[in-house]
């Protein structure tokens, strides 16, 4: 996609309020660039992101530093683009590009990468025209690039369509068969408990402690680009010897503020997942300077995915989980707390059991103990219940079976109709 980018110097600039020129250099230094300077405007210019005389400041930035990348805090439109370039006369990379090509280049199973080159093309579909320097291109000839023929332009418009209609094709396929096994499993399946949260949290760290599993965890933003689900036993230790049902537990992709439209649709299997889970654990780095924010960033994107319907924390056991507590002092912990209460603060790489106890008591408050009877003619029913249940005592009767089980609320509508207390 974009030409190699890893250790070129790049200089960074942000236009606007909202500029955040330190996370766009953990997004840059992911690339493997490195960052030699920046440059911060707080109005954000139209017709070529920095204004005018900024853009004369940054040209003599650029070449003091020889730096050989310019990116921005901003998807830029093709014309302020083109303006930028003209100005900084080397290769301009806004902050879609470069997320879409951390996303490219963390992908590891086929449907990640699928989705990637669908952002990708829809990203570069409106800058074919007019010569610039495409995400495919970028880098080549700056200023003096001149557009291929409006036949060309056509053909290759032509061509990024259809391929994009092939892999949206795909995709729906793929989604329909996901969200079969995904209702198989929670039919008779455990209760769900999903991990969701800003990029860089320790989510996967979190699913490696509790499932005692190797998935790939790194100082990187994006590292995790799928979906996993792993089952953990109830019995799962904190030493105390406490047990609770077996629980699924799924690692998600993590958010981040300024999301690029281009990527949503690849957010749409962990929305899924966080909409169906039954417990939500929000991860957070503690020691995140913009620990709130980043809070709320996951929240606004979650919130908006249940389409307004159902804010985080009203339909769902939600719990919120600040990692990381090894990296902040006892003041700050004691502030923490009393800024969130109800949290849970601890250290992935420590101890999970203060999260994992989170868990078992927010599963044991969904879920419901009953007495249920039923009749020989629907045993089909039973088996239904397995895995789901915990059987305290059963027994046969005349009219059919007798049962006394724990159930999770969300299942226990189901057997209502076969409750005797
Ligand atoms: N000091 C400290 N570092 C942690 C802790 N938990 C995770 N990390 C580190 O934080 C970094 C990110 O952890 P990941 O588990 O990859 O985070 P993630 O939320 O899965 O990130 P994405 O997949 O990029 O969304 C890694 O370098 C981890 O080793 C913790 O409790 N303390
Ligand atoms: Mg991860």
């Amino acid at each position: 996609m974009t030409e190699e980018l890893t250790q070129k110097r790049a200089v960074l600039v942000g236009a606007g309020e909202d500029r955040e020129i330190g996370e766009l250099s953990r997004l840059a230094g992911t690339l493997g660039l490195e960052v030699v300077g920046s440059l911060e405007q707080s109005r954000r210019d139209g017709v070529g992101y920095l204004g005018r005389g900024k853009r004369g400041e940054l040209a003599r930035l650029i070449e003091l530093l020889r730096a050989e990348v310019l990116v921005t805090d901003d998807e830029l439109s093709s014309s302020q683009s083109r303006v930028l370039e003209k100005a900084a006369r080397i290769q301009v990379v806004d902050r879609t590009a470069l997320i879409i090509r951390i996303f490219e280049l963390h992908a590891r199973d086929a449907p990640s990468r699928l989705e990637v080159e669908l952002a990708e093309l829809t990203y570069r579909l409106p800058r074919v025209r007019g010569g610039y320097a495409a995400l495919s291109r970028l880098g080549g000839g700056g200023a003096t690039t001149r557009g291929p023929g409006e036949q060309q332009l056509e053909y290759d418009r032509r061509a990024i369509r259809k391929r994009m209609q092939r892999i949206v094709k795909r995709l729906s396929e793929e989604k329909d068969a996901r969200e079969i096994r995904r209702a198989r499993l929670k039919k008779g399946g455990p209760p769900s408990v999903a991990l969701v949260g800003y990029t860089n949290a320790g989510k996967t760290t979190i699913l490696n402690a509790l499932s005692r599993e190797n998935h790939s965890t790194a100082d990187r933003l994006f590292e995790t680009l799928e979906t996993t689900t792993r089952l953990v036993a109830g019995t799962t230790g904190n030493g105390k010897g406490d047990t609770c049902p077996d629980f699924v537990l799924t690692d998600t992709v993590g958010v981040i503020r300024k999301l690029p439209t281009q990527l949503v649709h690849s957010f749409a299997d962990t929305l899924e997942v966080a909409r169906d889970a039954d417990i939500l654990v929000v991860c957070a780095d503690a020691n995140s300077g913009k620990l709130e924010e980043e809070i709320r960033t996951v929240e606004y994107v979650l919130r908006d995915a249940f389409s307004g319907k159902s804010a985080v924390g009203l339909r769902q056991e939600t719990i919120l989980c600040l990692n990381k507590s090894d990296l902040v002092s006892e003041e700050r912990r004691r502030e923490l707390a009393a800024s969130y209460p109800g949290s849970v603060l601890m250290s992935a790489q420590l101890d999970v059991s203060p999260l994992l106890d989170a868990i078992k008591k927010a599963l044991a408050q969904n879920r419901v103990r009953m007495q249920i009877l039923i009749p020989h003619a629907e045993y089909g029913a039973v088996s239904d219940l397995y895995g789901q249940a915990e059987i305290h005592a059963r027994g046969n009767t005349a009219e059919g079976l007798r049962l006394d089980v724990t159930l999770p609320k969300p299942q226990a509508h189901r057997y209502a109709r076969y409750r005797t207390s």
